[in-house]
């Protein structure tokens, strides 16, 4: 059998580089590692809910959490979750959806799931070649008379094409909801990402740029939709003994909104490495035949969650014998986002799903190998990890 761990590396010259190569090769690089406070720093939080016993319902954390995100990210109406999963399901009950939605098969499955588990239809729409984000001129044609919004992902943190995307909805009456689980932290040239359309979900999971362990929120427009939006989160309560709606329990408890608390002292240090890293690996992979990295460079506005390369047909291995070279020699990429969530089981069999529909999301989700990106990932290992993929030889 092929050993396709030395095919990466095999090409080096002799010399520093290989050495050390060789040296580290087994020290395995995850393609993502939380940041977490000190942990004597928490404990006083800790001993507060302790003392209190206090541990979830809106305690005094949640709503301290509450008010420090809203002024963290400039928005006015923030609602916590328990994580963005259960937020997107309660954003599209907020805005009363049914029918179809249009959105992208070029996401983590949870924004698909969100739609089906509202008994609502997704309608795949393909993506823009450059950003991976959903394509506005292919929405046009996909609304039917059952179409009643867009649910749009920030996929990696790169912004859609907002203003586009809003012009639509608003020539056909539809709502816009938007998968932020990337985008916490992502400023725009002119105004807040976070304001844009009628509610934008934010994810808070340990593998994000901002995490609570688990985590999410909404971030609603105007209080009357906050005020909805806490009840829906809540069971429906308004209060103990009056439901108004069907709701669900999405609360988030005392503990990891503490730990949010004190995690958002540190998010921007966090960002600005990761910055640091995105240009690391943009000036090395820049000279790398048929590997091209996706999004906008190291502006200061990105969060840098990600950092996806498309490995195109001039690279002289194919993305799969790469990932599993790269993985081999303990580098941990993943796929993200393969498969298409227009290829599972449930959704394989909608019309919108085949695969003509959505050329430009498939040969993105056959090319994409995310790289390890995270503040505590070091300078030699992004090396490493550019001197691997920079080293394949093309099978004879
Ligand atoms: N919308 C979008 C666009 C999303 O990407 C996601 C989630 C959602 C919605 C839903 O958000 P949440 O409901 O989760 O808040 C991960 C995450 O579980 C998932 O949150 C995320 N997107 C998705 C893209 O990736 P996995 O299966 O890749 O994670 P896992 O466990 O393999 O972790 C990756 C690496 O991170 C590991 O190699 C090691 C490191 N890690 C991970 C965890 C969980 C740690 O070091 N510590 C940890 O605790 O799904």
């Amino acid at each position: 059998m092929r050993n396709r761990a030395s095919e990466l590396g095999a090409g080096l010259p002799p010399g520093a580089d290989s050495d050390a190569i060789r040296s580290v090769a087994h020290e395995p690089i995850l393609v993502t590692q939380p940041v977490l406070p000190p942990l004597e720093d928490l404990l006083p939080s800790l001993q507060e809910i302790w003392d209190s016993k206090v541990l979830t319902n809106g305690g005094p954390f949640h709503q301290r959490f509450e008010t420090a995100l809203t002024e963290y990210l400039g928005v006015e109406h923030i609602s916590l979750f328990t994580n963005c999963t259960i937020g997107l399901v309660t954003a599209l009950q907020a805005l009363d959806i049914q029918g179809e939605v249009i959105t992208s098969p070029y996401s983590f499955v949870a924004t698909a799931h969100a739609l089906l588990w509202n008994r609502i239809t997704p309608k795949f729409v393909d993506i823009d070649p450059h950003t991976l984000n959903i394509d506005p001129e292919r929405i046009e044609a996909a609304i039917t008379a059952s179409t009643t919004a867009i649910m749009a992902i920030h996929c990696y943190g790169h912004p859609c094409d907002v203003e586009a995307i809003e012009r639509i909805a608003h020539k056909h009456g539809l709502k816009v909801i938007y998968d932020a689980a990337h985008a916490f932290g992502v400023r725009l040239p002119a105004g807040n990402l976070l304001k844009h359309g009628d509610l934008s979900v934010l994810s808070f999971h340990a593998t994000k740029v901002f995490n609570t362990f688990e985590g999410g929120a909404i971030v609603s427009p105007d209080a009357q939709t906050k005020l909805y939006v806490d009840q829906l989160k809540n069971f429906g309560f308004v209060d103990d003994v009056t439901v108004v709606t069907p709701g669900i329990n999405g609360k988030m408890s005392e503990f990891n909104a503490a730990l949010g608390l004190l995690q958002l002292k540190d998010v921007d240090r966090a960002i600005d490495r990761r910055r640091e890293i995105d240009r690391r690996y943009r000036d090395m992979l820049g000279a790398v035949e048929g590997i091209e990295c996706v999004g906008f460079s190291g502006e200061a506005l990105a969060n840098h969650a990600y950092f996806p390369i498309l490995v195109r047909p001039g690279y002289p291995m194919t993305r799969d014998a790469l990932y599993h070279a790269l993985r081999d020699n303990g580098v941990l990429v993943r796929r993200y986002f393969y498969p298409l969530i227009s290829s599972f089981p449930m959704y394989s069999q909608l019309a919108s799903s085949r695969e003509e529909n959505l050329p430009v999301a498939t040969e993105a989700a056959a090319q994409v190998i995310c790289l390890p990106i995270h503040p505590a990932l070091r300078d030699d290992q992004v090396e490493r990890v550019v001197s691997l993929i920079a080293s394949a030889r093309r099978r004879p």
